[in-house]
């Protein structure tokens, strides 16, 4: 029979005497109104046409259904809403099997659970995303997934917003059956079930629970979602389906997905899913190719580069790690090892994968292997001399193809390229430490660097699984710079009257996880003082300099590291002391200021200000380009809570 067109995104087809209805609405299937629409009417189609025993429903390509559109939020709704058309599809008489060809995420996952089977295919996953937008579902999912998979299960999976691929899914009982053949299976399920009372997940009891262990993975949930709503109120839904009718928990919960729908929580998170999906393109590489790259040249193997190469192993390239000494070339590949080691230990990489990385790494003191690397990244001691010395040297080893990286913080890489003979195969990879975990990759295009080498880097982070955001030249690129501008201005207030501990806690209780000055003793304070020593010279002799942190590092208060800092970490806490105050007090009173009171909204207010001020001039000066990657730099490298959208996008809201 020929295909039969329920609506601009929704087939049907014949098959087997069952209607196999497909979901097609690039790029994820998401159920627009358009495929809502659809649906209803091949439902309608199904239940009129007498030969149909049942029907099938799956997605085209490869994802089953990616959710609601959440390019609809926000806008004014268009019946049929997704809880009536689960509704109808839960209540049919005739049996619907979805047939789960990919990602089923949060709405997706709550369509296949209204229907009366679920056969996912190996290529099949599962999620309830929606707090991480800010919400809860909002089709029911929250009622039917306890029903189904228990409390506890329910309470992991909708409160983290975890994926699992088929196989959990299977040993959790979200699907009856995984099969590479899902169709066949889903179709076979539709017989089976034909004539039979149907299963409606809805109308099952939710298995009884030990209320304890119920606590217990809550509380587990919770604890990764400090000052964000739609977690709490996820987990509190869940709960309820145990103890309420399934029309009053599907009250409740529809009630909660609109009211979170429409907060500020939910619109920052949107911000941030759609920023994340702009960052990394850029209009003039448009049609450039990037370069094959197979093998990574990394020099310099400390932290940072075991890092990089450690990410760089994970996804399947060649690492070939340079050293000075045979002796370091040694510690580099005990680093790597140990790094990869911790891999296994925390699920990020497979036993067996560990073996296979170390098989394509080869660490050495002979700089001529670098002959056979694709790309070269520098993660040697942050210096100008050293840097351009070692590119210089490069220039005589590696291919006339490959390409440079610097992952230097704070240098000029125009300067480190124009040290080169091709200064346009130079190109920043600012990587930022742990950098075989931190998803945040600065990609500076350099003045001189060719458009292929700078998509070739933008493909390499990519493959590596990296959050690329691209800039130009400045200090600090676009994090270090802001991250600068807003440590002056809590400097500036500490010296006008603000203790350090309530700075922090103003940033804490905004959503950071740790305060700046926390922060500044986990990175150590020495690295920012030679840097400030290094400036003096040419530093503008009226601007507002404050010397308290060079004061702290010639008491030897280097940070975390050293015991003390900002802080004492004697008792392994962090402790506000005397001498920290009576150094700041010593700087106020030599600069005769009359110390006063900051109120945490004033702090926190002053210092997004700081930080939205230099994303508007990193913007104004076309070092960033678009305001949502500045917003991305800061949540990724720089602990700005995502739920509130990044420091743009959250002066923006206030304004
Ligand atoms: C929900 O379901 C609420 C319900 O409980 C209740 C309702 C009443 N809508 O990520 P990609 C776009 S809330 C609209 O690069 P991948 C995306 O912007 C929803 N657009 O692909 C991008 O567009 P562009 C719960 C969407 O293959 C393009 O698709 N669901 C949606 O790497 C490709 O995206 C989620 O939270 C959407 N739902 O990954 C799932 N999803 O090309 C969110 C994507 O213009 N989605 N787009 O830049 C994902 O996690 C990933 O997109 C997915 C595919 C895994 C599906």
């Amino acid at each position: 029979m020929s295909a039969m067109r329920f609506s601009e995104s929704v087939t049907g087809t014949i098959q087997d005497g069952v209607l196999v209805v497909t979901i097609d609405n690039p790029p994820v299937n998401a159920i627009s109104a358009h495929v809502r629409q659809g649906l209803v009417e091949a439902l309608d189609h199904g239940a009129l046409l007498g030969l149909v025993v049942g029907m099938v429903v799956t997605g085209a390509g490869r994802t089953f259904v990616g959710g609601a559109d959440i390019k609809e939020f926000g806008k004014p709704p268009v019946e049929p809403t997704l809880p009536e058309v689960i509704e109808r599809v839960e209540s049919c008489d005739k049996p619907i099997v979805a047939a789960v060809n990919g990602a089923a995420l949060g709405g997706g996952c709550e369509l296949a659970l209204a229907c009366h089977g679920r056969i996912a295919s190996d290529m099949a996953s599962f999620g309830m995303p929606e707090v991480k937008l800010g919400i809860v579902p909002g089709a029911g999912g929250t009622m039917r997934l306890p029903r189904l998979i228990g409390t506890i299960a329910a309470i992991d999976l909708i409160g983290s917003g975890r994926m699992i691929k088929a196989a959990e899914a299977l040993s959790l009982g979200l699907v009856d059956g995984v099969a590479a053949d899902h169709l066949d299976a889903a179709l076979s399920l539709v017989h089976d079930l034909a004539g039979e009372p149907l299963r409606r997940t809805g109308l099952l009891d939710v298995p009884a629970t030990e209320q304890a262990a119920v606590e217990a993975v809550a509380k587990k949930v919770l604890s990764k979602s400090r000052g964000q709503t739609a977690p709490a109120e996820a987990v509190r839904l869940v709960k309820t389906a145990a103890q309420v009718d399934l029309k009053q928990g599907l009250a409740d919960e529809r009630a909660t997905f609109l009211r979170l729908r429409d907060s500020t929580e939910a619109a920052a998170l949107r911000h941030v899913f759609f920023a994340e999906r702009q960052a990394g393109k850029v209009d003039k590489l448009d049609g450039i190719a990037a370069r094959k790259m197979e093998t990574v040249g990394i020099v310099g193997t400390g932290l940072m580069g075991a890092g990089i190469a450690v990410a760089a192993l994970t996804v399947g390239y060649r690492v070939i790690g340079v050293e000075q000494t045979h002796e370091a070339a040694d510690k580099g590949r005990e680093r790597i090892a140990g790094t990869l080691d911790k891999s296994v230990q925390s699920g990020r990489l497979a036993a067996a994968g560990r073996d296979d990385c170390l098989a394509r790494l080869a660490v050495t003191a002979d700089a001529g292997q670098l002959a056979a690397a694709d790309l070269v990244i520098e993660a040697v001691f942050d210096d100008l001399t050293v840097k351009t010395e070692l590119f210089q040297r490069l220039d005589g080893i590696v291919r006339p193809d490959a390409i440079l990286a610097t992952n230097t913080s704070y240098l000029n890489p125009d300067e480190i390229a124009a040290a080169t003979a091709h200064p346009e195969r130079v190109v920043g990879l600012h990587f930022f430490s742990p950098a075989n975990i931190m998803r945040l990759v600065e990609i500076v295009d350099c003045k001189a660097t060719s458009p292929d080498v700078l998509a070739s880097a933008l493909a390499f982070a990519k493959r590596l699984g990296k959050l690329p955001i691209v800039c130009g030249v400045t200090e600090g690129f676009i994090g270090n710079r802001i991250f600068s501008a807003y440590r002056r201005e809590a400097e500036f207030m500490v010296e006008d009257g603000a203790a350090p501990h309530e700075i922090d806690a103003a940033l804490e209780a905004y959503g950071f996880p740790m305060g700046i000055f926390a922060v500044y003793d986990m990175a150590g304070l020495e690295i920012a003082w030679a840097r400030r020593k290094r400036q003096a010279a040419t530093r503008d002799p009226k601007a507002r300099y404050v010397e308290i942190a060079d004061k702290l590092c010639e008491a030897g208060r280097f940070g975390r590291k050293a015991g003390r800092g900002w802080y004492d970490y004697a008792s392994g806490e962090r402790m506000v002391v005397p001498e920290v105050t009576a150094l700041i007090e010593a700087a106020r009173a030599a600069k005769d200021i009359e110390p006063r009171h900051f109120s945490a909204e004033e702090i926190f207010t002053r210092l997004l200000k700081a930080m939205s001020d230099e994303g508007a001039a990193l913007l104004s000066e076309g070092i960033a380009t678009r305001s949502s990657d500045i917003d991305l730099v800061m949540i990724n490298g720089y602990g700005f809570p995502a739920h509130k959208g990044g420091p743009m996008f959250a002066a923006d809201d206030r304004a």
